[in-house]
């Protein structure tokens, strides 16, 4: 009964637990965690179980509280542009909702139909439009969350200018429950682009694929993705999907651009692809079909490359000049340290941030995450670009956070977590592992 809530998507992280409990309000996840803070009993929050950095599973035997059932989902205030949802409604239900009262809500990730808003906020989730609208962060307004203790805070005002000291909703915002479990928020919308136009590019190289991207983002105000993939991971999606690449002949990658607008952005994409180097062929989604199925080639990848079993999933950001020589530079590393495995790369190529996912390597042998990961920070780069660090990061955030930070961290954590019960072991060492380390 409880395996849905102890393995990750994935299934690299799996846990047991001895309780799923499943709180329908917030008055409800108030008294779970008195009663778990009296006992001393660990907790793991949980929402639509979309993570993929083992933050969201029981790993060490703990209580999974499932916030799913928070569903209020008010209406949208029209004067403010803003909606203050449950935990555990979903993103695509927030974003049909925002749509039919004339918003939208710009946070768009591909798990979009299970990850939920308690989650996304948890782990400040970036998704596909980031360029634009930001991530999870910028859409907060204001939060309700509850202490390890059972306490509420409540702050969903929603007032856009409210100096009035520490910003907590940010601070909760990529918390991963170690802090507090949200368990609502209210979130800004954003006025619809109704005219879409989608593109894929195809380039010959690296190099002047992320240099495009680069470019289109200067030269086009419309854009809202610029998404990056390689000829191997569409191969796999076209063999496993049955899915169809637009071009006759392999590129070696591809950028998905998409750009929108109140009037038709086509011809301003027209002719910014016109004005950027390299491009080697083109296609235009003239449908909304075609354009579905465009996206498709790339959202697909997470699914298709877990059929060849888990990946070790590094989703890291790159200062934009390191992009290109990084991508062939971690293919030859990966060759280096685990002979026999493969690295996979797409991700968003406006944002810097590449999903390296590396197969064929044991789910508990480290051996490549270290050395790419021990790359990046060299490079300047981030370990976690959006998906966190819960507990598969955890060995290395100290290659971007310095002894200063992390003890901040850590009295952060005391000060809202005295007995260490929320999510024990994520984004910090566990109690016992902080000792004997
Ligand atoms: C995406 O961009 C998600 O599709 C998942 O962040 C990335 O599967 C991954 O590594
Ligand atoms: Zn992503």
């Amino acid at each position: 009964m409880t395996a849905g809530y102890a393995v990750d998507w994935t299934g690299r992280f799996s846990g047991t637990t001895p309780a799923v409990v499943r709180p329908g309000s917030t008055t409800e996840v108030s008294r779970v965690m008195e009663i778990c803070c009296e006992h001393g009993l660990a907790v793991v929050p949980q929402g639509g179980n979309t993570g993929l950095v083992g933050g969201g599973v029981p790993l060490g035997g703990e209580v999974v509280l499932s916030l799913r059932r928070l569903r209020r989902l008010d209406a949208v205030e029209q004067a403010a542009g803003q909606v203050t949802a449950g935990a555990g409604v979903t993103i695509a239900e927030l974003q049909d909702h925002a749509e039919a009262s004339g918003w939208r809500y710009a946070v768009d990730l591909g798990a979009r139909e299970s990850a939920t808003v308690g989650g996304t906020i948890a782990t400040n989730a970036g998704g596909l439009r980031m360029i634009r609208y930001g991530g999870t962060r910028q859409q907060l307004t204001g939060i309700e969350a509850v202490l390890a203790d059972g306490r509420v805070l409540s702050h969903l005002g929603g007032l856009v200018k409210d100096n009035t000291g520490y910003d907590l909703a940010s601070l909760l915002c990529g918390s991963e429950g170690t802090l507090a479990v949200v368990s609502a928020a209210r979130l800004r919308l954003h006025p619809p682009s109704p005219e879409v136009v989608t593109a894929l590019l195809a380039f010959s190289d690296t190099s002047p694929a992320f240099a495009a991207a680069a470019g289109l983002r200067r030269t086009l105000p419309e854009l809202e993705a610029v998404e990056f993939f390689l000829h191997g991971g569409l191969a796999l999606v076209s063999e496993l999907t049955g899915a169809k690449s637009p071009f006759s002949k392999a590129f070696d990658c591809y950028l998905l651009v998409e750009a929108a607008g109140v009037t038709d952005p086509g011809p301003a994409l027209e002719s910014a692809i016109a004005r950027t180097t390299g491009v080697a062929d083109v296609a235009v989604a003239l449908s909304d079909t075609q354009r579905r199925r465009l996206w498709h080639l790339r959202e697909a990848h997470t699914e298709v490359i877990n059929t060849l079993g888990p990946p070790h999933k590094l989703d890291v950001t790159l200062p934009h000049e390191a992009l290109a020589a990084f991508v062939g530079d971690v293919s030859e590393l990966v060759q280096e340290v685990a002979p026999g495995a493969e690295a996979w790369f797409f991700g968003h190529a406006g944002d810097g941030n590449l999903h390296v996912n590396v197969t064929g390597v044991e789910p508990y042998d480290d051996t490549v995450d270290t050395a790419v990961l021990s790359l990046v920070a060299h490079l300047g780069g981030s370990i976690s670009a959006e998906h966190g660090v819960g507990r598969a990061k955890l060995p290395y955030l100290h290659l971007n956070r310095s002894p200063g930070e992390l003890s901040v961290f850590r009295a952060i954590k005391a000060a809202f977590d005295p007995r260490g019960i929320l999510n024990p072991g994520v984004l910090l060492p566990a109690p016992d592992a902080a000792a004997e380390g």
